[in-house]
């Protein structure tokens, strides 16, 4: 038993994927597409079947998301941000608005959007959770593969 899922080995080797990435804390967001994209490649995705793009910051994720899914054949987004608090509410209102894009996307268009997004509540926690060992762009890419399989029936309970 553990907090954290768990993984079978996974065959993405005919799953393509689409990483968009905020450059706001790029020092957290840019080891997270790393983990995500190690993990891809353990998981047998193509170097050719990965597409990424950078938008400015969190909040632009979504729609970085949705223009992935608009215009390449991807089967699947890792929607990947950093978010940390400050001293106004913004924090508050990015995270709300980008959750809620987010989830948007997965129902609107039947395709998973990975939350890679840290919610963090200050530098420490950011840090944490996005280089070393507990770097959670691994599990992001992990979940963004068993989701695809899923979809096409390629495993189940
Ligand atoms: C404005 C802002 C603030 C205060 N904090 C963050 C943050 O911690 N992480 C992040 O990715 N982006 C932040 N932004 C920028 C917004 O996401 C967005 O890029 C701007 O408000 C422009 O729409």
């Amino acid at each position: 038993m553990g907090k954290e899922a768990k993984f079978d080995t996974l065959d993405g080797s005919n799953v393509k994927v689409g990483i968009v990435a905020a450059r706001w804390n790029d020092k957290y967001t840019y080891s997270l597409v790393e983990g995500c994209r190690e993990s891809l490649v353990e998981c047998n995705v193509k170097a050719e079947n990965i597409t990424g793009i950078f938008v400015p910051g969190a909040y632009e994720v979504p729609l970085g998301a949705k223009h992935l899914l608009d215009t390449t054949d991807v089967d699947v987004v890792v929607a990947v941000g950093c978010l940390i608090k400050g001293a106004t509410m913004h924090f508050e209102y990015i995270c709300e608005a980008v959750s809620q894009g987010i989830m948007r996307l997965n129902l609107d268009y039947g395709k998973p959007v990975i939350f890679g997004i840290l919610t963090c509540l200050n530098e420490e926690q950011a840090q944490e959770r996005s280089i070393g060992e507990h770097n959670h762009g691994i599990g992001w890419g992990k979940t963004a593969v068993e989701m695809v399989l899923l979809q096409q029936k390629k495993i189940g309970m």
